[in-house]
């Protein structure tokens, strides 16, 4: 433990160095004046975050900047924020010693100190800083666990909306939030789009290509469709290559525009996908192989559903969507039905 003892008289700084050091374990440091005391305690280096004095015993009356000063500067350092500062006085002013408790003293002693007091205030002045910075490290400990802990929930939150492989909105939480949106529709009697898009012969990309890159497939497809949607519309996975999509405050004609727009894009489209994701340097034939690139060529086919101030449930509007891409497949693919 740092003791800075502060006291213009060389006598006073023996007689308290004195008593301290028969205390045995403290490692003491004197300063003659308040500036000197500064120096020490860095209170003006803006960047100090910690001080390795751990109190400060000091006489009230110094010349320059005299005691009660001295305590409101230390208190203005944030790193000295918790050191103990008790003062020590020659005379019974009692409203100096007010002012020094005012500006941030923590203890008081009367010279000429008696050791045993001397030694006991300073004994209970650290504990209670020892104690102060205990509970600030637990505190910093708890708001530091609750925050990881609302960072693990957030995620947790998350990852049961997403679809794993794609990143959009899974099944269940598509058709919750689809349902919320065609309820408002329906109040408010405005027009609501949904959309059924399922790949054309996706089977075959498997086939060809292997179950990998028809994932990434997937995931490309996912990703090139989210892109040209706004923040309001609903876009999920609904089944292995099916999605559906809800469009609130959208008519036929612009869901229809919506529809062909996506299809033409995917259309016109070349994926460019590796097969990295393949690459297991365990189980791989070759693994310094380099991964293989493939140029794929994808379709889509959608169907479209729009209700307009008409009261239907949410599985009524998919099965009316899924009929309307039942056709498009019907049709020869690569089409959208409305
Ligand atoms: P179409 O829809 O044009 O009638 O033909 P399709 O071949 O796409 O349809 P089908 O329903 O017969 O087959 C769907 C294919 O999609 C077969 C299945 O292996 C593949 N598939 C479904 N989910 C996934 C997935 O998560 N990853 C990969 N790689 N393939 C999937
Ligand atoms: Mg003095
Ligand atoms: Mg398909
Ligand atoms: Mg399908």
């Amino acid at each position: 433990m740092r003791i800075l003892i502060i006291d213009d008289s060389e006598g006073s700084r023996l007689i308290l160095t004195t008593i301290l050091r028969s205390a045995g374990h403290y490692d003491i440091t004197e300063a003659s004046n308040a500036q000197e005391a500064f120096d020490i305690l860095q209170c003006r280096d803006l960047e100090a975050v910690e001080s390795d004095v751990d109190l400060v015993l000091m006489d009230l009356h110094l010349p320059g900047v005299d005691g009660i000063e001295a305590t409101r500067i230390i208190r203005g350092a944030t790193h000295l924020n918790d050191i103990p500062v008790v003062i020590v006085t020659a005379d019974d002013n009692t409203a100096a010693l007010e002012r020094a408790f005012r500006a941030g003293a923590t203890d008081f002693l009367r010279k000429p100190v008696d050791p045993v007091e001397l030694r006991a205030r300073v004994r209970s002045s650290l504990r209670l800083k020892e104690e102060t910075e205990n509970r600030k490290a637990r505190e910093r400990e708890l708001l530091d666990m609750a925050g990881r802990l609302r960072q693990a929930n957030n995620r947790l939150k998350e990852l049961a909306i997403r679809d794993e492989l794609t990143g959009i909105y899974n099944r269940r939480h598509f058709m919750e939030v689809a349902a919320r949106e065609l309820s408002r529709a329906t109040r408010y009697e405005r027009p609501i789009a949904m959309l059924f898009l399922d790949a054309d012969h996706f089977k075959d990309i498997n086939d060809t290509y292997g179950h990998f890159v028809g994932d990434r497939a997937l995931c490309t497809l996912a990703e090139a469709c989210q892109k040209q949607l706004r923040d309001v519309d609903i876009f999920g996975r609904i089944g292995g290559e099916e999605f559906a999509l809800v469009l609130p405050e959208t008519t036929e004609e612009e869901a229809m525009a919506v529809a062909e727009r996506l299809r033409e894009s995917i259309d016109e489209a070349t994926f460019t996908l590796d097969e990295v994701s393949r690459k297991n340097p365990v189980l791989d034939d070759e693994p310094d192989a380099a991964p293989r690139t493939y140029h794929i060529h994808l379709t889509i086919s959608i169907g479209v559903a729009v209700t307009e101030a008409s009261l239907i449930s949410l599985e009524e509007f998919m099965l009316r969507a899924d009929r309307a891409l039942y056709r498009a497949k019907e049709l020869g693919r690569n089409k959208v039905v409305l």
